[in-house]
């Protein structure tokens, strides 16, 4: 038993140094092939996603629609994902102080909760692996503090997010008040036309029928406002919990692999960049025939 321990301690250690050496204020790390397939462990089965999950709520989602974007699914069957597979997108879970974000991690992460509240100091993150449409896909999920004097530490991790998951507590409506504060600060580092906004209510097991679907009611109306698709779950029970992250695993590489598809324009991504010395152009795809207009 102290020997499993051991074990798991040092590979936990070494995840964490790991992820911590990748781990960038950027919104995606895009890693050489090489250095991801070493050091990260391999996809889950049940981290594997070929369908894009459903939303909770058709009022309050970023997009209703059943499938994948077309042409994310035609790049993924044709292998033109270009890096999205060797990405790591940023998540950042704000949120007032014991509402629950921690537990929320943990739920998924580690399939554990625990009951006695541990105050995050400062910042803590999780790294999960995911295959989407049979394309490798990171989050990492970075879990803050909310107490007022671990803010200032916590908020310099804001920069560079891909989604914003904003946790508030069914029961306590002054956090979901707060929501908008946490948008706020949130956003101050980040690209508005770029994020994906989740609006999550945490603790439904500890509420009463009458008195959740009261909160929801202003949590869908807020939703709205603000663009932020809602949820509500229980760390507790696991309720919707994987459905959730699963939801922003899928819109996080829906949202990748489409930006790639723009940036790279008219050339196909997954084409063959070749340096051609001799020729005045010095960049060619493989499927391309090379321009003539220097000779
Ligand atoms: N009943 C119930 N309790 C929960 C749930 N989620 C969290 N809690 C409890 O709420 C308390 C605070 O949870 P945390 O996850 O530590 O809260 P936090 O938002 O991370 O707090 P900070 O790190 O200080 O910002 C703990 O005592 C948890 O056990 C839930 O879904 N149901
Ligand atoms: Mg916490």
């Amino acid at each position: 038993m102290a020997a499993y321990r051991t074990e798991e301690f040092c590979k936990r250690k070494r995840k964490k140094a790991v992820v911590s050496a990748i781990a960038s204020p950027l919104s995606v790390c895009a890693l050489p092939p090489t250095f991801t397939m070493s050091v990260l462990p391999p996809v889950r089965k049940d981290r594997i996603i070929s369908k894009l999950p459903k939303c909770s709520t058709k009022g309050a989602a970023l997009h209703t629609k059943d499938a994948f974007h077309p042409k994310v699914k035609t790049a993924c069957q044709e292998h033109r994902t270009g890096t999205v597979g060797f990405k790591i997108s940023k998540v950042i879970v704000v949120g007032d102080v014991a509402v629950g974000k921690t537990c929320l991690i943990n739920r998924f992460c580690k399939d554990t909760f625990d009951k006695n509240y541990k105050a995050t100091i400062g910042v803590d993150f999780e790294m999960e692996r995911f295959e989407v449409l049979g394309v490798p896909f990171s989050l990492q999920l970075w879990d803050t503090a909310g107490q007022e004097r671990f803010k200032c530490i916590a908020s310099t991790y804001y920069r560079g997010a891909q989604a914003i998951i904003i946790v508030f507590d069914v029961n306590d409506v002054a956090s979901l008040y707060h929501a908008r504060q946490w948008l706020e600060d949130a956003m101050k580092e980040n690209d508005p036309s770029s994020v994906l906004l989740f609006l999550v209510g945490t603790k439904k097991d500890l509420s009463s029928p009458a008195m959740f679907s009261q909160i929801e009611q202003d949590a869908i109306k807020l939703s709205e406002e603000i663009r932020a698709e809602y949820w509500a779950v229980s760390a507790l029970s696991g309720e919707s919990v994987k459905e959730f992250f699963f939801r922003v695993a899928a819109l996080t590489f829906e949202a990748n692999v489409l930006a790639e598809l723009e940036k790279s324009g008219s050339r196909r991504i997954g084409d063959v960049v070749r340096l051609n010395s001799n020729s005045c152009n010095l960049y060619t795809t493989s499927q391309k025939k090379q321009s003539n207009c220097c000779q």
